[in-house]
């Protein structure tokens, strides 16, 4: 019996990396355990498991999963009531955005963060690809620096083909598991290859017409980094996250509106047209972001179509 975390899965194969760094293809063996959770993924990467390795020292069986510390979620399909863990035990979630080429959309942004949050891991917000922004784009990216740092994430301005930035963020990667989360196209899979030039993982120019990400990585994957620590690689995921969140919990994950909410004259006010909605009132004073406003309508009213 050996003890490993799983670094990749593929239908029900898996890839675990035992403790001594080796990489031992697995399947699974007999019946795991079986949670509460109805997810398509019985075992996901970043799980802690325990496995007999044949004695080609290659491949084996995984027979226990440990309990899990916490894991991120998506909707398996559009449709689906069924969801998919993303990945489990992780640290904190780095949310890689670009301003421009491709454009994040903030309610991306947003509906990362809010998953995030709901599943109670940190995030850090990375704007990449700033040596090709000009004036408005750093303005704009400025406004979102100030205020996503108000609210309480982390943010990095990064440039990979450059190297600029890639030191501070290094020190935030160090010994911990981060998911490397953002939509198509941003140069979350590049980071990888220029923490780790070994790597040597596949990436794409965004597409010169629409200017969107070609959804080059396919399956979330985990990688050891050389100065400690691991990353986990994601797909462009297009219809990330707000599980089964109640349409009254949503704002408890926005945590400026929800500090404001406690001065909201009804308990149980959805920040509509309450009388007496303290949030109604902040947003129209400018203390609480319209962007952010918007983005918290489009979760409650589930208008996501678009961000897929
Ligand atoms: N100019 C510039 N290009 C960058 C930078 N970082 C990444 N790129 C380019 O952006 C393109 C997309 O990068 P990827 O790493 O494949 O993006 P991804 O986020 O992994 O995309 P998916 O796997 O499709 O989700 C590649 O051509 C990279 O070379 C940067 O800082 N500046
Ligand atoms: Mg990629
Ligand atoms: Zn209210």
């Amino acid at each position: 019996m050996e003890s490993g975390i799983v670094i990749k899965s593929v239908g029900s194969r898996y890839k675990v990396m035992v403790d001594t760094g080796r990489i031992i293809e697995c399947l699974i063996r007999g019946k795991l355990r079986v949670r509460e959770l109805r997810t398509t993924n019985p075992v996901a990467v970043g799980d802690n498991v325990l496995i007999e390795a044949e004695k080609d020292g290659r491949s084996g069986f995984i027979t226990e999963v440990l309990d899990r510390r916490n894991y991120i979620l998506r909707k398996a399909s559009n449709l689906s009531k069924q969801s998919q863990i993303i990945a489990a035990n992780l640290d904190q979630l780095l949310l890689m955005v670009t301003i421009i080429l491709p454009q994040t959309p903030v309610e991306f942004i947003d509906r990362i963060l809010v998953t995030a949050e709901a599943y109670r891991i940190p995030s850090l917000i990375i704007f990449n690809k700033t040596d090709k922004y000009g004036k408005p784009d750093i303005e704009k990216m400025e406004h979102l620096v100030s205020l996503y740092s108000q609210i309480g994430y982390e943010c990095f301005r990064l440039s990979l083909s450059e190297g600029t930035g890639l030191e501070e963020l290094k020190k935030a990667m160090k010994d911990r598991i981060s998911l490397i989360a953002g939509n198509s196209g941003v140069g979350k899979t590049t980071l990888l290859n220029v923490l780790d030039p070994n790597l040597n993982l596949k990436t794409a120019e965004i597409s010169d017409y629409h200017k969107q990400g070609k959804h080059i990585t396919t399956f979330p994957e985990m990688y050891k980094l050389p100065f400690g620590g691991f990353a986990v690689d994601t797909p462009g995921i297009r219809g990330f996250g707000v599980v089964d969140m109640e349409r009254n919990e949503i704002y408890h994950f926005f945590p400026e509106i929800f500090r404001i909410s406690r001065d909201c004259r009804f308990y149980n006010c959805l920040h509509l047209d309450e009388p007496g909605c303290a949030v109604r009132e902040a947003v129209e004073e400018g203390k609480i972001d319209f962007l952010r406003y918007r983005s918290y309508l489009s979760i409650l009213y589930d208008d996501n179509s678009k961000y897929r």
